[in-house]
């Protein structure tokens, strides 16, 4: 059976040159179901086993925009062996809060910091081993324009979808949050996979109206939601929302430094 890798980025962190460089005309173009949004598949090269798809650029897995919602079913439908996740290395803070909800998703995910060309340049730096521990997954630089790193990236993301090791989340809400999305996870019926479990938890604590498209049966999550709204007087979208910037945040301060030198300074 062939491997399925999926190919998951903001819009343009890099993704379509990195689709290009890893499958080169071993590619088809067509449209997701009963939508106008093009899909992408391709081989990768030198392995014809493994299949390559390349999802919309989005921001997040809300259901806000059709590609989000297209990207997001995939995932939860077809169940990819691995996610290869590209984020632009310039715009770290900015991709990562993409990059800790594919993380949910109880799939692989490899890690690709597209753009080092520039954050060399700009002498910026990327610790990619902190990085890597402190989101619970594997990192790999790249530049898909220059075609460096990104066949080390294509082979770890292939080992880790034959290892069927699913990336667990480091990152924890905060306790309150927790102690509810537990209790949101054991009313979700053996019919959700458990891997999948806390991704649905954390949809459903979101009022995520279109999630339940995905579910064949939905539980009432009214009292969690209230409690949880109480306690920390805010809505829970917002709560979940502010706790995973905060979480970003920290991360970029304890894993990348920007160079100071000519940017202008007020003195
Ligand atoms: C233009 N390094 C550098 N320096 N640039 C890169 C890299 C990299 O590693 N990877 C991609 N780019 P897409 P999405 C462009 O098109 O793949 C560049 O949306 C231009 N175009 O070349 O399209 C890439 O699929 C005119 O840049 O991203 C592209 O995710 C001037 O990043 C852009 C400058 O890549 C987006 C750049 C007419």
């Amino acid at each position: 059976m062939a491997i399925k890798i999926a190919l998951a980025g903001n819009p343009n962190s890099g993704k379509t040159t990195l689709f290009n460089a890893l499958t080169g005309s071993n590619q088809f173009v067509g449209n997701w179901p009963g939508v106008t949004v093009e899909k992408k598949e391709g081989k990768l090269k030198g392995n014809k086993n493994v299949v390559i798809t390349d999802l919309p650029g989005i921001y997040s897995l809300s259901p806000y925009t059709l590609e989000e919602v297209v990207a997001r079913n995939y995932l939860i439908n077809e169940r990819p062996d691995a996610i290869l996740n590209i984020v632009d290395g310039t715009n770290l803070e900015r991709n990562l809060y993409l990059s800790t909800q594919l993380m949910e998703l109880g799939i692989p995910v490899i890690m690709a910091v597209n753009m080092m060309d520039v954050v060399d340049k700009n002498g910026d730096r990327i610790y990619t081993d902190k990085l890597s521990k402190k989101l619970g997954c594997e990192v790999v630089e790249i530049s898909a324009l220059k075609g460096t790193g990104i066949q080390k990236a294509a082979e770890k993301a292939v080992a880790v979808a034959n290892s069927k090791n699913v990336t667990v989340p480091v990152h924890t809400f905060a306790p309150e949050v927790e102690s509810v999305l537990d209790a949101v996870e054991a009313k979700l019926g053996s019919n959700i996979d458990d891997n999948q479990k806390r991704f649905f938890a954390i949809k459903l604590l979101e009022k995520d109206d279109k999630i339940s498209t995905q579910m064949k049966s939905v539980p009432d999550v009214t009292k969690e939601i209230d409690e949880i709204e109480t306690k920390m007087d805010d809505d829970t979208e917002s709560i979940i929302t502010n706790e995973r910037y905060v979480y970003i945040s920290s991360i970029i301060d304890e894993c990348s430094t920007k160079n100071s030198k000519g940017k202008l300074t007020i003195s």
